[in-house]
């Protein structure tokens, strides 16, 4: 494969396993816990790492290797990984770039189960955390310690789409803490719009259970960054504290699913401009945050780091009470209430009793997580129809 493919080509080809004598397509299926040693020479050399091979699919499994190669060629990453959720991605990260006395920043504004794992989970460990919004440069330098070991961020973040500079903040971070770790979940524009690797983070995160699979039929998470990091969240983060390994099979869907993520997403992002604008022009909607509208407050950072489009989620607020909201949701036809992103379907949700009722009320407040935000996960079906079930809804609004 050729280092200097394009997107298409690596998103089909990297990682191809090949198998000799049989040669087949698509990359069977390894689903085996173990693997066998010839001697028990070659197992010990396999252990103390002195010859290349598998040995146990917690350490490593063809399948998996295949996506994080994949990823890692995507993200413009030396190496990438695989574990079992997105959460799995973020505890395997974290445990491996943190320890007990260090002191983690992180942006206010997270996915809910990533917030109660910092504020609740690291903070048990000895791990200080404060969360400050990560728009506002200064706010981040003044938090910054001598003790930070690592910064955090989603952009744009769930739910409320607010987007993070990521040069600035890169910058920022290595020059106040050489050895602090720049860490970005890019779940929501994925490598096809952003690659933050390139803008001087140091990992990328991913819920692959969005975007990278798109099918809404698998649970699993990646990360990528440089060999010597990747290697380490291997062989301690995943090994030895989280054991969050992703299983074979659903290492095989994602590797399916990442050979069209360049038109699902381009689609995702095209379907979700139509939306905002309607959405925009439509009197019951008293407020869309879309990166790709003029009207989002940072919509020239979107332009400046996303490239391709602008993903495919949309926050609004609607010009009701919280009942009315609710009926509206629960009248639409097409949009199916859910949580979860990224998928075939077009998933609406309610943010402050769903994805981030993990959130205290201060904490939604500080978020900007108003109650009547409701976030739409833009599906690949036909914009028209999208629009139309929205626009009953919202016709039937007084
Ligand atoms: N990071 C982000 C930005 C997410 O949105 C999620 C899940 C995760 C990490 C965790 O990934 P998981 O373990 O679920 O694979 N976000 C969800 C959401 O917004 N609705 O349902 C799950």
């Amino acid at each position: 494969m050729d280092k200097n493919s394009g997107f298409a080509t690596k998103q089909i080809h990297v990682g191809k396993i090949e198998i000799p004598g049989i040669s087949p397509l698509a990359t069977p299926i390894f689903q085996t816990s173990t693997f066998e040693f010839a001697t028990t020479a070659e197992g010990a050399a396999r252990f103390a790492g002195e010859e290349q091979g598998y040995i146990y699919t917690r350490l490593g499994n063809p399948n998996i290797a295949k996506i994080g190669a994949k990823l890692a060629a995507l993200e413009h990453a030396e190496a990438g990984m695989a574990m079992a959720s997105g959460m799995g991605a973020v505890t395997t990260v974290m445990w491996t770039a943190l320890k007990a006395g260090d002191h983690l920043l992180a942006d206010d504004t997270l996915y809910g189960c990533t917030f109660s794992y910092f504020t609740h989970g690291l903070t048990r460990c000895g791990i200080d955390v404060t969360l400050v919004n990560f728009e506002d440069l200064e706010a981040v330098k003044a938090a910054i310690r001598p003790n930070t070991k690592a910064f955090y961020f989603e952009t744009p973040t769930n739910p409320s789409l607010k987007l993070i500079d990521i040069e600035a903040i890169s910058k920022l971070a290595h020059e106040s803490c050489p050895d602090a770790k720049v860490i970005v979940d890019n779940t929501f524009s994925t490598p096809y719009i952003q690659t933050p690797i390139d803008l001087g983070a140091d990992v990328v995160i991913h819920s692959a259970t969005k975007y990278l699979n798109g099918h809404g039929d698998v649970i699993a998470g990646m990360a990528a960054g440089s060999q010597e990091f990747i290697t380490e969240c291997n062989m301690f983060g995943l090994k030895d504290m989280t054991g969050a390994v992703l299983g074979p099979f659903e290492a095989y869907l994602i590797d399916r699913g990442m050979k069209t993520l360049d038109i699902r997403v381009q689609k995702h992002c095209d379907n979700a401009m139509k939306v905002a604008r309607f959405l925009e022009g439509h009197p019951a909607v008293e407020k869309v945050l879309y990166p790709g509208l003029e009207s989002h407050p940072r919509h020239e950072l979107a332009k400046k780091q996303m490239h391709n489009g602008f993903g495919g989620i949309i926050t609004f607020e609607l010009k009701c009470s919280r009942e009315e909201s609710a009926a509206f949701v629960n009248d639409l036809k097409l949009c199916t209430i859910a949580v979860s992103l990224g998928d075939a379907e077009t998933l609406i949700e309610h943010p402050a009793t769903m994805t981030h009722s993990t959130y205290t009320p201060e904490a939604l407040a500080q978020a900007g997580i108003g109650e009547s935000m409701l976030r739409l996960s833009i599906g690949l079906e036909d914009a028209e129809d999208i629009i139309a079930d929205l626009k009953e809804g919202l016709d039937r609004i007084k």
